[in-house]
């Protein structure tokens, strides 16, 4: 799809939230990381310029959008004035119970089995304030399992009592990916900048071409051991 998208001539836009998207691909960028969702910024787009009425079927995907964007309305920046739009959307006629169970409720038995494997690697160090998890190619073939079937499943190292910083290290075909997610003030996406990833700052990511996950890890792992207790030393001297 990259390919097909770089050779491609035709106008491209880039509208999202994210703080820091690749550049030089696009003719145009609509950026605001002050949204929590960026199909948050296609719904003000559709009711500013009234390019076309907003109706149910328009609805529907924006909703969806918003919905899996917050983590479901709850994560930083989901404030009264987001809620506001979603109650207009829902007045179009959204329906939140069939969104939630599309999207959400009709897991794959393989997906389910491959959640299971990934919380079974789960292990807590640095005093119970980090968890990872690794999930293998051997996972994904035994399985028959596929890499967008782990969506979200690092959050689950995060909801650990205690754990404020979590990685899920996926193996991939060519090398693997690294999930951070984080509690509170703790910029995981600074944490994902030093092995050249970005994100959020409760939520970043990062891949490694061609390298290997096992020689790789404990590195990875010392660097969040070394960022965490940092900003813990520095969430002291503050308070
Ligand atoms: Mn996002």
């Amino acid at each position: 799809m990259k390919q097909a998208f770089e050779e491609s001539h035709q106008l491209k836009i880039c509208i999202d939230h994210h703080q820091d998207p690749e550049e030089n691909f696009t003719n145009h960028f609509f950026i605001n990381s002050d949204y929590a969702a960026t199909a948050q910024i296609l719904y003000d787009f559709v009711t500013k310029t009234k390019i076309v009425s907003m109706n149910k079927e328009i609805a529907y995907p924006i909703y969806a959008g918003i919905m899996t964007d917050t983590g479901s309305f709850r994560f930083e920046r989901t404030d009264s004035n987001l809620h506001r739009i979603v109650a207009d959307l829902l007045e179009y006629g959204v329906d939140p119970t069939e969104v939630y169970d599309k999207l959400y409720d009709e897991s794959k038995f393989s997906k389910l089995k491959l959640l299971g494997r990934c919380l079974d690697s789960l292990q807590i160090i640095d005093n119970g304030e980090i968890g990872y998890m690794v999930i293998t190619q051997k996972d994904f073939q035994e399985l028959e399992a596929i890499e967008s079937d782990t969506e979200n499943f690092v959050n689950y190292g995060l909801s650990v009592e205690g754990v404020k910083l979590c990685l899920l290290f996926i193996e991939l075909k060519n090398g693997f990916k690294v999930s951070f997610r984080s509690k509170g003030k703790l910029p995981v996406n600074k944490l994902a900048a030093e092995f050249g990833g970005g994100g959020h700052i409760n939520a970043a990511g990062a891949r490694f071409k061609d390298r290997n996950i096992e020689k790789m890890m404990p590195q990875i792992l010392e660097a969040a051991k070394k960022y965490s207790s940092k900003y813990i030393m520095e969430r002291n001297v503050q308070s």
